[in-house]
């Protein structure tokens, strides 16, 4: 008899509604693995995020690293809170794990879900794109500093510092990642007329790597262009590669299109697999509809199928999405997209789903 692949998996829900849609996303994933019978999951919760911060003076603990390298992968919420400024909790919790453990591969899907609507008029097969941000350096390098503080010449820096091996790792995951799409076509993103240093390196490192992905049609487009491409072109585009902060924006615009951020799902990827790989929806905390219970869990479903997809349940990833879809196009639906049920409605529709 073989037995059953197990994963160990962190949850670290944080702020807000991360709490709410990750709670969620436990209960669909444990209902799927007991139906199926295939693989056994076991979340192990931590506490990271501002309650945590308020009590320790941290948002995580010295070894927060060494703590997740004993997990498969982790599920995380949001972070951010009302009374904490962003640039604390943000570089407190998300950024203090994505950049140390080398998670470079942000993995942004956008696609008309059932049940969004999509603004754009897009004939009749809707957006599907993939979206891959940078994830470990550039704009968000936190390199920089305030000089003169309180005097009318106070001054700032932020400098976004580009590596030649941060792009070209990214570069080769989009292009790989490109090529195994159907269109097989990659839009390479910068800004490199008026940023003419690490912009330039991008687009040199781009034709470099493209070399070696002869069948993947590509291009390069300017950040500010590429807003209008998404909205007036959209059967244009395929899969789209650019930095940290550019897909950061790109992403939101481009979950918007698609119908909305409450089903936007994204990866923080290490593509070595020498760490765990962390997911999480792309919305933040949203402490206006905190406590409500009706926050949309589809991001986190989508994000724990990522999760199952990349450990190497497939099979299990497909089903659930297709469980998610069904309760979607059946019209059960949280307030954000029109509907009036809440978190909980969605979680009790789903796991009717998955026990069909
Ligand atoms: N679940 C995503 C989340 O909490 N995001 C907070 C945020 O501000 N993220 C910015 C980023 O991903 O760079």
């Amino acid at each position: 008899m073989t037995s059953k692949p197990a994963y160990r998996i962190a949850s670290i829900p944080g702020d807000g509604i991360g709490t709410e849609v990750v709670a969620a996303a436990i209960q669909v994933v444990e209902k799927l693995a007991k139906t199926l019978e295939t693989f056994q999951i076991e979340f192990t919760h931590i506490p990271w995020g501002t309650a945590y911060y308020k009590q320790n003076g941290r948002y995580v603990p010295e070894d927060c690293l060494d703590i997740l390298r004993k997990f498969d992968a982790g599920l995380f919420g949001a972070v951010g809170a009302p009374d904490v400024p962003d640039h604390i909790s943000l570089w407190g919790l998300l950024l203090a794990i994505r950049g140390p453990l080398q998670l470079y591969a942000n993995v942004r899907p956008v696609r008309t879900f059932p049940g969004t609507k999509c603004p754009l008029n897009t004939a009749t097969d809707g957006i599907d794109w993939l979206l891959v941000r940078e994830n470990s350096e550039g704009e968000y390098s936190g390199q920089g500093g305030r000089s003169h503080i309180g005097q009318p010449w106070e001054a700032a820096t932020e400098v976004a510092m580009f590596t030649r091996v941060g792009i070209e790792r990214i570069m080769r995951f989009a292009f790989e990642t490109a090529q195994s799409r159907p269109k097989k076509q990659l839009t390479v993103v910068t800004k490199s007329n008026s940023m003419r240093n690490g912009m330039v390196l991008w687009d040199e490192v781009a034709a470099q790597v493209a070399r070696g992905f002869p069948d993947v049609k590509w291009d390069k487009m300017l950040v500010d262009a590429m807003t209008v491409r998404m909205v007036a072109n959209p059967q244009s585009i395929d899969t789209i590669v650019g930095t940290n902060l550019h897909m950061d924006i790109l992403s939101d615009l481009a979950a918007a299109l698609a119908g909305s951020i409450g089903v936007a799902p994204s990866s923080n990827l290490d593509p070595t697999r020498k760490n765990p790989s962390l997911f999480e929806p792309v919305h933040g905390s949203a402490f206006d509809i905190t406590g409500k219970g009706i926050a949309n869990p589809v991001a986190t479903f989508w994000s724990a199928a990522e999760m199952l997809s990349w450990v190497g349940e497939k099979d299990a990833a497909a089903k659930l999405m297709l469980c998610v879809e069904n309760v979607c196009s059946a019209g059960i639906l949280t307030p954000d997209l029109g509907g009036t049920a809440n978190t909980q409605g969605v979680v009790d529709a789903v796991i009717a789903e998955i026990e069909k």
